[in-house]
């Protein structure tokens, strides 16, 4: 039987961690998940700590400082390699999102393709209505953006961070060629994915606001994003 994990990375996400891996053993009693948090002040780690004995599924990697969503997923995938045997990985957000009821799907479809996407730009799927007009056409434009700069790759929502990859898929990226940082990071991934040859299926999801917490967007982010994928292509170009 395929063994799934959940990586779930935090920073500061007490006030949510415990509703979300209710949820996942509530509708997954099987799957695994680890918590990858960068040492949150706020003691996110600590009330995962607790949940462990509850879970016996429950993984938590602590690492000394925040330092970037990209590299606490990197730090995740090498443990889970090193250590464990699973066939899928997925990566999800902790606070709230992404909706664990997407998953079943994403698992089914997983035994099909290497990477599957939950996507928010395909039919069926959306974004929040609390988002303000900034927010979505950021979001928007940004995947608009890296969709003509990738256009080799038929993806149509390149930086939602909810996807199931399966793990002979991810052995064969070279982890350090991703860009750590924001959504640079889950673009990226995505093309090393998409260029290794996986085959690729997107499932709709509709995106919700985070469920309380502080959002991590910042000006940095967004810039990182817009330089990124010209980092790929010519990294691309000049390797050949
Ligand atoms: N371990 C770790 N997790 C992080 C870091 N930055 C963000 N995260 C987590 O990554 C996930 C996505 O980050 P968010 O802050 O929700 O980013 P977002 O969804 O783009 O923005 P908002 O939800 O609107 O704030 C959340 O679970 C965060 O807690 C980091 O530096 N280290
Ligand atoms: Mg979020």
């Amino acid at each position: 039987m395929a063994k799934n994990i959940i990586v779930i990375p935090t920073y500061n996400e007490k006030a949510n961690i415990s509703l979300l891996l209710e949820k996942i053993w509530g509708l997954l009693p099987d799957t695994y998940a680890m918590v990858v948090d960068d040492n949150s002040p706020d003691g996110t780690a600590e009330v995962v700590e607790k949940l462990k004995i509850r879970y016996p599924n429950l993984l938590l990697l602590k690492r000394p400082g925040k330092d970037g969503l990209g590299k606490a997923y990197i730090a995740a995938f090498r443990n889970i390699f090193a250590n464990y045997n699973f066939t899928t990985i997925t990566m999800m957000d902790a606070d709230l999102s992404h909706d664990v009821k997407y998953l079943p799907e994403m698992l089914r479809l997983s035994e099909n393709f290497g990477l599957v996407i939950g996507s928010r730009y395909i039919l069926g799927g959306g974004v929040t209505q609390k988002w303000g007009a900034g927010r979505r056409l950021l979001s928007a434009a940004g995947n608009l953006y890296l969709k003509i700069i990738f256009h080799r790759y038929p993806i149509q929502d390149w930086t939602t961070g909810y996807n199931v990859i399966r793990v002979n898929v991810l052995k064969k990226v070279n982890f350090d060629e991703l860009n750590p940082r924001g959504y640079a990071f889950i673009s990226s991934l995505k093309y090393r994915l998409a260029k290794a040859g996986a085959a690729i299926k997107e499932s709709p999801i509709f995106f919700e606001e985070r469920n309380g917490g502080e959002s991590k967007m910042s000006l940095f982010i967004i810039l990182e994003g817009l330089i990124l994928p010209w980092k790929i292509i010519f990294q691309k170009l000049f390797r050949r």
